[in-house]
């Protein structure tokens, strides 16, 4: 037997035995066994029988500056000799947290002055809820609870975040949303309207969020909470009317605006955070992965001048915190993370190189007969596996057509998430053009294969088929 094969079995053995993982159907994995990753170097990770995988999903969407980064280890290891841990709460703070909070306001802009620092995105959107409640039961509006957030948004798997974000399959299990939670529909313009005309339909969508604040009362309306582009949701990029509207309507009614940074945050659209780009100023960001480029759990919540001034000077002690708030490890990191990305330019140059280059890229791959909805963003793009994109036919949801696509990616060594029909990819912002090219190749690689598959089970809808029936 060979002995990297009996490596991966007994470890797929205890796996099975031992391991329960994040959303997992356990009775499918234990047929398969899970495929076990043991090492990384820039864009690449390999899996225990040696196969070199092109990970274009940066780990889960963080790991922005790409694997092997020495200086991240080594920022760990200084703070760890030194303070490996100290926390925050009994009028204490360590360096690093302190200079980190220093660092994001200052990345963040004008618009913000402090920093609350948890270990994760959904954490930190916890906090969030806390907050503005907080926020407004100080400013003496304590009826001011409701939080608006979006269909199939994405703000993390704790009671509130996972009640925040709009997951069918999560609100179906554990009895939620919790109360005063509120969904609109989402900005997703190729598969709500694709005939109307792009920024037109952007409005259209952020009118629905002025038609919810009405239909609640803006006297109970807290906040509204948003990622600048959705990511697990599938890559919803929203037309640019979109977050301008969305600004206006929430200063109209004065609720505050909350943008979950978790993803877009530290450079994955070409600016620090995505807001900066689409044109918005939230009162409240989110941010975790990109922060320390995943090396180390760190999340947390920048805040705006107008929370802050009111939570300071108004609202006494916030009785909320974290055993981890602020760890000097996971500071430090973050610190060294930030550095390398301002030193390799890596920020603007998504912005004004590989972003626009993956862009045109994506352009030309809409040309591919299963490709619908073909767009990017910064370092993050998807598309909609289409049975008929000429009369925009999906294909039936049994089908399992981005399971069946992922699987060839998998097998063609490249890591490209499906979320339903759709095909999305976020890879670390280190990623050159050269790498891009090669990307390119593996996706028309895997989306022939694809349909090849999809040919030979007869599940293609074929317009010389259909001559022929005729
Ligand atoms: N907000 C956003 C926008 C996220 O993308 C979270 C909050 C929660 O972060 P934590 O650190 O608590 O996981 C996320 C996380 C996927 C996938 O399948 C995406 C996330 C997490 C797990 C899976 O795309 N995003």
């Amino acid at each position: 037997m060979n002995t990297i094969t009996d490596f991966t079995n007994d470890i797929q053995t205890i796996d099975s035995a031992h391991y329960m993982h994040p959303f997992t159907d356990h009775k499918g994995l234990a047929e398969k066994g899970a495929r076990i990753i043991t090492k990384a170097d820039n864009v690449y990770i390999w899996d225990s029988e040696g196969h070199k995988i092109f990970d274009a999903m940066s780990g889960l969407w963080c790991v922005n500056v790409g694997y092997g980064r020495k200086e991240l280890v080594d920022a760990a290891a200084k703070q760890m000799t030194e303070l490996p841990y100290y926390n925050s709460f009994f009028q204490t703070a360590t360096v690093p947290a302190v200079k980190l909070a220093e660092k994001i306001v200052q990345l963040a802009g004008d618009n913000y002055s402090h920093v609350f620092f948890s270990s994760s995105g959904s954490e930190s959107n916890d906090t969030n809820i806390r907050m503005v409640r907080h926020y407004w039961a100080t400013l003496g509006q304590p009826e001011r609870k409701v939080i608006i957030s979006r269909n199939n948004a994405y703000h993390g798997s704790t009671m509130a975040g996972a009640s925040l974000g709009g997951m069918g399959g999560m609100h179906a299990q554990g009895g939620l949303p919790i109360p005063d939670i509120a969904h609109i529909e989402q900005p997703y313009h190729y598969g709500l309207a694709p005939t109307e005309d792009r920024d037109a339909f952007g409005m259209r969508a952020a009118g629905w969020l002025e038609t919810k604040i009405l239909e609640i009362g803006a006297e109970k309306v807290a906040a509204f909470i948003g990622e600048p582009v959705q990511g697990a949701g599938g890559v919803i990029i929203p037309p640019k009317t979109y977050w301008p509207e969305i600004q206006r309507i929430c200063d109209k009614y004065g609720i505050l605006l909350i943008c979950d940074e978790v993803i877009c945050g530290f450079g994955r659209v070409g600016k620090w955070f995505g807001s900066q780009l689409l044109g918005c100023k939230p009162d409240l960001m989110t941010f975790a992965k990109g922060v320390t480029s995943g090396y180390i759990p760190l999340g947390g919540v920048v805040v705006g001048k107008r929370v802050a001034k009111v939570l300071i000077e108004l609202g006494g002690e916030f009785n909320h915190g974290y055993t981890y708030s602020g760890h000097p490890v996971a500071c430090a990191v973050a610190l060294a993370n930030i550095d390398i990305l301002e030193h390799e330019g890596l920020v603007d140059r998504v912005l004004n190189e590989t972003g626009p280059y993956l862009a045109q890229q994506y352009a030309e791959l809409a040309k591919h007969p299963l490709v619908g909805g073909a767009e990017s963003i910064g370092l993050m793009a998807g598309f909609v596996l289409m049975k008929d994109k000429a009369n925009h036919i999906a294909f039936d949801e049994d089908v399992g057509v981005g399971m069946i696509c992922r699987g060839h990616c998998f097998a063609n060594g490249l890591i490209m998430r499906a979320v339903g029909d759709r095909m999305i990819i976020a890879p670390p912002l280190c990623t050159t053009k050269a790498q891009i090219d090669e990307m390119m190749v593996l996706i028309h690689k895997c989306l022939n294969a694809t349909l090849n598959d999809l040919e030979q089970r007869g599940l293609m809808h074929h317009v010389a088929l259909k001559m022929n029936v005729a």
